[in-house]
């Protein structure tokens, strides 16, 4: 058994021919004969011709592979074919490719989504997803959207959400203690202080006497 197709892969030809002979591969003498017979490699190799058909031949043996399939000689099986990595452009308009097992499919890239027709088209998120830039105004775009904030809310790094800006860290008090809303913020005056149309504390202003 050990001149078999393990052997031949493993070995060089001249380390083959010391250990072997000139025993031809794919064959192994009968004892009681001393006759060449043949190996049946697809009973004998395990695993051999993985994912495809295995057919014994005589002193040898081949691998047939599905559709999607290639023959990989050093480890004697079947191995899905990426096309993804092979052939450029099987996706296009806003998809991009990904590898399966014996074929490949395309998916709709980040802000897209597939139309009857079959092509990815834009999402619009503005109508798509309930409260959206809340506290602000969605505005769809290809492959995106971004939110337009109002007063008192500032948009993310993203552009995906409004959030509330923190007055209080401008200190726009003065003589009163700020406390922030969502929203706005509040002035609350320190004694003898008062509250101006501006937000802010200003001292009272004495009576005349
Ligand atoms: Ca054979
Ligand atoms: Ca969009
Ligand atoms: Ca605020």
């Amino acid at each position: 058994m050990f001149c078999t197709i393990f052997s031949q892969l493993f070995l060089s030809s001249a380390q083959y021919t010391q250990l072997c002979g000139n025993q031809l591969p794919g064959f192994i003498i009968d004892i009681h004969t001393g006759k060449p017979v043949d190996i049946d490699e697809c009973r004998d190799i395990p695993g051999v011709c993985y994912n495809g058909v295995c057919i014994n031949q005589v002193g040898s043996f081949r691998c047939e592979c599905p559709l999607g399939f290639s023959y990989n000689d050093q480890l004697l099986l079947c191995e899905d074919i990426d096309e993804c990595v092979n052939s450029d452009h099987l996706c296009f308009n806003n998809a991009f490719c990904v590898n399966i097992p014996g074929s490949y499919r395309c998916e709709c890239t980040k802000g897209y989504s597939r139309s009857p027709s079959g092509t990815c088209v834009d999402r619009n998120e503005c109508s798509e997803i309930p409260n959206i830039c809340s506290h602000g105004e969605c505005v769809d775009t290809p492959g995106s959207y971004v939110c337009i904030c109002h007063a008192g809310f500032t948009v993310t790094e993203d552009k995906a959400m409004c959030i509330d800006v923190d007055e209080c860290e401008q200190k726009p008090c003065g003589n009163g203690t700020c406390r922030n809303t969502v929203g706005s913020y509040n002035c609350l005056c320190f004694p003898g202080f008062e509250l101006t149309h501006n937000n802010d504390c200003i001292g009272k202003t004495q009576p005349f006497r």
